[in-house]
C-alpha cells in the first residue's frame, strides 16, 4: 500500500443510488480518483452538503483536517500522499485534460442537473433521493429543492434555452469530449489519470442510471463511450459491475 503512513481518509458524499459510485459527478470523480491512486478511504453518507467546508459534497476529513472541492482535495492528496496519476502526461495532454474538465464541470454538469431535476423523465427518478426525508415534510422539501434548482439553472443561464437547445448543447459537448479521447483503454492511452476520474463521474450518472434523455440515448449509441464506461467501472468498481453472462 502506497500510503501506509496515513490513516484512511473519510470521504463524505451522497448515499449511493442506482448501483453507481455516486449520482453526483463530483463525488464519483473523487472516489474514482481514490481508487486509481489506491489511497485508503472510508465513505460517510451525508444528505446535507451544507455541512461541508464549502457547503457542497464531496468533502474529506483527513485526521481532523476537513477540506472541500474535488479538485482542491485531489491537489491536497497529491501533495500529502506523494501520488500523481498525471505525472506522465505531456503539456498537450495536461491542457486537454483541463479543457475537458472545464467542459464537463462547468457546462455538462449544469445540463445534467437539468436532465435529472427539471425534465420530467429525470425528476421521476431523482425524487426518490428524498425518500429519507420524513413523509409529512417530504412534498414541501422536494418542491423547495426543485424550485431552488430551477432558479440556479436560470441564473447560470442554461434554463433560458429550450429543451431541444439544451439537449443539442449537451450532445455537442459530449461529441467533443469523445473526439478528444484516445482509443483507450484510458482517456490519454495506457494509464489512467485524473481526467478519467472526472469523465467517469460525468458519464456514470448519465449512462448507468435509468434517467432517460436524448443525451443518454446519444451516449448509448457510441460504442467507444459505452466500452469506456464499462471498462472504468469493471476496473475500479468491480463490486458494482454485474458479471457478464
Ligand atoms: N466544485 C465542486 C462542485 C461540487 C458540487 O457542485 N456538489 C454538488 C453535488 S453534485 C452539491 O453539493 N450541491 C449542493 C449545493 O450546491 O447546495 C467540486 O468539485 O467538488
Amino acid at each position: 500500500m502506497t500510503n501506509g503512513a496515513h490513516g484512511a481518509i473519510k470521504l463524505f458524499q451522497f448515499p449511493r443510488q442506482f448501483g453507481i459510485p455516486n449520482v453526483s459527478p463530483f463525488c464519483c470523480k473523487l472516489e474514482t480518483w481514490l481508487r486509481i491512486t489506491k489511497i485508503p478511504y472510508e465513505v460517510v453518507d451525508v444528505d446535507a452538503p451544507r455541512k461541508g467546508p464549502k457547503g457542497k459534497v464531496p468533502f474529506i476529513d483527513d485526521a481532523g483536517h476537513r477540506l472541500g472541492d474535488s479538485s482542491a482535495i485531489i491537489d491536497y492528496l497529491k501533495g500529502t500522499r506523494r501520488v500523481d496519476p498525471d505525472a506522465h502526461l505531456d503539456d498537450g495532454q495536461r491542457a486537454t485534460s483541463l479543457l475537458v474538465q472545464r467542459t464537463l464541470e462547468e457546462h455538462v454538469a449544469f445540463i445534467t442537473l437539468y436532465t435529472h431535476f427539471i425534465r420530467d423523465d429525470g425528476w421521476r427518478e431523482t425524487r426518490a433521493f428524498f425518500d429519507a426525508v420524513p413523509a409529512p415534510v417530504r412534498p414541501l422539501a422536494t418542491l423547495l429543492v426543485r424550485r431552488q434548482m430551477r432558479k440556479a439553472l436560470w441564473l447560470q443561464g442554461i434554463a433560458r434555452h429550450s429543451d431541444a437547445e439544451i439537449m443539442a448543447a449537451g450532445i455537442s459537448d459530449w461529441k467533443a469530449v469523445l473526439d478528444a479521447m484516445s482509443d483507450g483503454p484510458y482517456f490519454h492511452g495506457d494509464r489512467p489519470s485524473t481526467i478519467d476520474a472526472t469523465l467517469l463521474g460525468a458519464l456514470a450518472t448519465i449512462v448507468r442510471t435509468p434517467i432517460q434523455s436524448p443525451i443518454r440515448d446519444f451516449l448509448h449509441s457510441q460504442a467507444k463511450c459505452m466500452r469506456y464506461a464499462e471498462r472504468m467501472m469493471g476496473t475500479f468498481f468491480p463490486e458494482m459491475t454485474p458479471s457478464r453472462r
